[in-house]
């Protein structure tokens, strides 16, 4: 581990630079008095030129893209290592704000630049990527950029136009750039071992907990839907209130009742009718049709279709009252891309070692993160903004804040690149690879399956592959795993690998509580005498009480269903070890 912590003259530096840059970037733009700067305009070249030079000072061997990236590389101690990617976005909306995108690559330039000035080389390579496009402004289409790294650009992407009837592929040539040679962009998978992301919040959230920063979980995925009640107009002075069948007034019953019940689903889940037309609109008739837009967003696309079917069932029991029709399509679709565990536990702890405390907090906006995600694990950071404006010239940060991203995000990178398990468990001996996964499970066979079939691409093909392999275990496996195992409740004996990760993993068993312990030892024990074996559960996030309740369901199962479950509670254990051991 590199011992090395930025100190805060280090910091105060390293803000001040970022502050100046932002401001120095916001000049390079296509409307004097405003910040616009759209992909391949000489604008955007301009960018790229002048953070290709911040990258040369501080050691990054530098190149742009096929479709307009610019990047950079510091090497890690040996020639070609896998590197870690960080970046974001260098484009912008009409009249923009500095911050947006300009944030994630101004600070990430300043962890490469302690690297550099401290003479570090880490185990990985660090590379920084200014992204052309995120924003969608000029082509109306988004993530050009990280697309084209992640080899994804359709087909007919090259022929869309801009207001002016420039296409993409003129435009690439107008900037100097092949449309032929746009796939040169793409980067294998085995380049990049994660990706992350510093970028302003563009919302409320931090600024109302007092926090400079944050971890993003996940990045919201959103339905649109048109939606429409269908009653029956009538004069507004002769059709009686009981007989009527008012459009408006079943569309106003569903609003309240969109607005209460997301309210009380989930703290981060958000749904919105943003706009409302009612025909036929006069002020003396009973609203016969109603049109309106339904946009619900989730980090997790599982709550946003329960949540979702929830409402539109409402609607139609709604109408059914009321006499009246409601139909809905949705129009636009797009899934949440959940952050990967091991990076936000990563910046959770760096967070919380500069702020005290860490927040973890869903994108309310997209970012190039989604485009990346395909191949790679990604991380975000979010750093507060001034009120939550953002695409705005009001948009602001404070240089404290920016301080304290550096510093937490410098520690991020520091120790994910500073030990890559991945690499050593791939190039290791075969010895060595099975120590490192043995505390995972004690059963021979999987571990050795899990290291003959090295290397692995990256960490989800390990994690995949150990996943399967658990599906061939049994009655014997699991009675061999138990050694590995020890009693719910029993403190785990020694300071080896598995002892550490069972005091973890039972952490929320309050061992103080006597009744409890007598409870889960008397538990344990019946268990025992009823099965022959311990008792296994996945003890990570649930509390002893949980554990005890679980316990008592199923001494009543029959030996073959406890098998089935025990299998199960195994499985788990097993796979969240592996991913503890990955994501160091
Ligand atoms: C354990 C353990 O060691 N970790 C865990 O999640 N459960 N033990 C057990 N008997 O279930």
């Amino acid at each position: 581990m590199v011992k090395h912590v930025m100190n805060a003259a280090q910091a105060s530096a390293a803000a001040s630079r970022v502050m100046q840059r932002a401001d120095e970037l916001a000049q390079i733009s296509e409307t004097p008095g405003q910040l616009t700067r759209v992909y391949l305009s000489p604008e955007h070249l301009r960018a790229n030129h002048m953070v290709g030079a911040w990258m040369e000072q501080i050691g990054m061997a530098t190149w742009q893209d096929a479709v307009g990236n610019i990047c950079g590389r510091y090497e890690g101690a040996s020639e070609g290592a896998q590197a870690i990617l960080l970046g974001s976005h260098l484009d912008t909306v009409r009249n923009a704000g500095r911050y947006d995108g300009m944030l994630g690559v101004l600070t990430a330039l300043e962890v490469v630049a302690f690297l550099y000035e401290n003479n570090l080389q880490l185990e990985q390579a660090i590379e920084i990527v200014g992204f052309g496009d995120e924003e969608g402004t000029r082509f109306g289409i988004t993530l050009l950029g990280s697309r084209g790294v992640t080899g994804t650009w359709p087909d007919n992407w090259l022929a869309c136009v801009d207001a002016a009837g420039i296409s993409v592929a003129q435009a690439l040539v107008n900037a100097g750039f092949d449309p032929s040679r746009i796939k040169s962009a793409a980067r294998s998978p085995e380049e990049f071992s994660a990706y992350l992301e510093l970028h302003i919040e563009q919302g409320p959230v931090l600024e109302r907990e007092n926090l400079a920063l944050g971890v993003v979980t996940a990045i919201n995925g959103a339905r649109r839907l048109k939606c429409r009640f269908v009653g029956e107009a009538g004069h507004a002075g002769t059709v009686p209130m009981t007989i009527r069948k008012d459009a408006l007034a079943a569309a106003a019953n569903w609003m309240t009742y969109i607005e209460s019940a997301t309210a009380i689903y989930a703290p981060d889940i958000v749904a919105t009718v943003g706009s409302l037309q009612c025909l036929p609109g006069a002020a003396n008739v009973i609203p016969g049709e109603v049109l309106l837009t339904l946009d619900i967003r989730s980090p997790r696309d599982a709550d946003l279709e329960a949540l979702l079917g929830n409402l539109l069932s409402e609607a139609q029991q709604i109408a059914a009252q009321r006499g009246v029709t409601f139909d809905s399509e949705i129009y636009y679709s797009i899934p949440a891309t959940p952050c990967d565990a091991g990076l936000q536990r990563q910046l959770t702890s760096a967070i919380a070692s500069v702020q005290g405390r860490s927040l973890s907090l869903p994108s309310g906006a997209g970012h190039d993160a989604i485009a990346i995600a395909q191949l790679w694990p990604v991380g975000m950071l979010f750093a507060r903004c001034d009120r939550g404006i953002s695409h705005h010239p009001a948009e602001s940060v404070m240089e404290a804040d920016v301080m304290q991203a550096v510093r937490a995000y410098t520690q991020t990178v520091m120790a994910l690149a500073a030990k890559n398990t991945l690499i050593e468990f791939n190039d290791g001996s075969e010895n060595e690879a099975l120590n490192l996964i043995a505390p995972c499970v004690a059963i021979p066979a999987w571990t050795e399956k899990l290291v003959a079939a090295r290397p692995y691409l990256n960490v989800h093909v390990l994690q995949h592959y150990a996943s399967q392999l658990t599906l061939d275990w049994g009655g014997e496996e699991l009675n061999h795993a138990l050694a590995a195992h020890p009693r719910i409740g029993e403190k785990a004996q020694g300071d080896g690998k598995e002892a550490l990760f069972s005091k973890g993993e039972q952490s929320a068993v309050d061992t103080q509580n006597s009744a409890l312990t007598l409870a889960l030892a008397q538990g344990n024990a019946e268990y025992e005498e009823r099965f022959g074996r311990v008792f296994l559960i996945r003890a990570k996030g649930r509390s002893g009480e949980d554990i005890l309740t679980e316990l008592h369901r199923r001494l009543n199962n029959s030996p073959a269903q406890e098998e089935t479950e025990a299998l199960e509670q195994l499985r788990q254990i097993t796979l969240l070890r592996l991913e503890g051991v990955f994501a160091q």
